[in-house]
């Protein structure tokens, strides 16, 4: 058996109280959108990608169904890392093409569901004869350093726009952080959604079908059982607009009316005023003069942007940056975003 499996989540429900507990005594409340995927928002966000108004998911897999070869011949890479592996369709595209270079030797997928890692590693083993499959069932933001730094040529995967969940600050240290775990001979493939006419991107965080006002609620009814609060989620408005100064979608929960809500497993009560918002997702849409910034700022070095016919979403390849000589002071100047 090639398959091992490593969890790293003590049953801490991956920070969820101390999230909850941190988010809604803010005086703007918020609650970081990690927390939507139970298994109910799993299945939420996987319609979602099937929505017409979703573009993003079909966009990236054309761009990796045409340019896995190309990915697999510029980065040799013998391990794929991937960070919010999923059910690893995505990640399919990338191991076939590796394999077919001849190069792949490892796969190692970070996810916080255990369920779903020994599952899709199993299948990926039966799938490419000789893999390796190492899972690590963790939070990405927590337990990157469990990987260790590689022997033979590493990519790191992070697809889907998930790094547009971060806030600015936090996905450059998010990004440097990796770039610390490449090696020098590794690649970062990032997933990033691009910057276009905002009635496109704002349908697609407000589908006709109300998928994403449900995966949105669902957050609610995840703190509800976790933490015996007692959220109803139906009294909450899903809302969702692009935020054109930031360049990032903003899903938020409008409370319908005063409420007052208890969260029993913290001793915490509170208060809703009627009209009130509740942030539960920032989604940065990207320009590939904000991407260059981000990765310059993280010391990497951009080798290609990716893109689909129609440029709605982006793979940026990127290498860490050369290291500098002992004696030099200077500094990756950032491009202002
Ligand atoms: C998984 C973070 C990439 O931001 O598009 C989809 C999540 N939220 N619809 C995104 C999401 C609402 C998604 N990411």
């Amino acid at each position: 058996m090639t398959l091992t499996v490593r969890s790293f989540l003590g049953g801490d429900e991956g920070s969820l109280a101390e999230d909850v507990l941190d988010g809604l005594t803010r005086p703007f409340k918020e609650l970081p959108p990690k927390h939507f995927y139970d298994a109910a928002g799993a299945e939420l966000f996987d319609r979602i990608c099937d929505l017409p108004e979703y573009y993003p998911t079909r966009a990236e897999r054309a761009i990796l169904e045409a340019r896995s070869d190309d990915i697999a011949a510029l980065t040799g890479a013998a391990e794929l890392v991937a960070l919010g592996s999923g059910t690893a369709a995505k990640s399919r595209l990338l191991l076939s093409a590796l394999a077919a270079a001849g190069t792949l030797r490892r796969y190692v997928p970070v996810d916080m569901t255990e369920e779903m890692i020994r599952t899709t590693g199993a299948a990926l083993c039966a799938d490419y004869p000789g893999l390796q499959v190492r899972g690590i069932v963790g939070d990405f933001e927590r337990h990157l350093d469990r990987l260790g730094v590689p022997l033979e040529p590493r990519l790191v995967a992070m697809l889907g726009g998930t790094i547009g969940n971060f806030t600015p600050g936090a996905r450059r240290r998010f990004l440097r952080h990796v770039g610390r775990l490449l090696g020098p001979r590794g690649t970062v493939l990032v997933g990033v959604d691009l910057v276009k006419d905002p009635a496109r991107i704002e349908a697609a965080y407000d589908d006709a079908a109300g998928i994403t006002a449900r995966f949105n609620r669902n957050i609610l009814r995840v703190v509800n059982r976790a933490l015996r609060a007692d959220f109803e989620p139906e009294q909450f408005e899903h809302v969702a607009f692009f935020d054109r100064e930031h360049e990032w979608i903003e899903m938020r929960l409008r409370a319908q009316r005063r409420m007052t809500v208890r969260i029993a497993d913290l001793g915490l009560t509170v208060e809703f005023a009627k009209r009130e918002e509740l942030r539960t997702e920032i989604s940065a849409k990207f320009t590939p003069r904000r991407l260059a910034a981000d990765l310059a700022a993280a010391r990497l070095e951009p080798v290609e942007l990716l893109t689909d016919p129609e440029g709605l979403f982006g793979l940026a390849l990127a290498r860490p940056v050369a290291a500098p000589q002992a004696t030099s002071t200077r500094h990756a100047v950032a491009i202002p975003a």
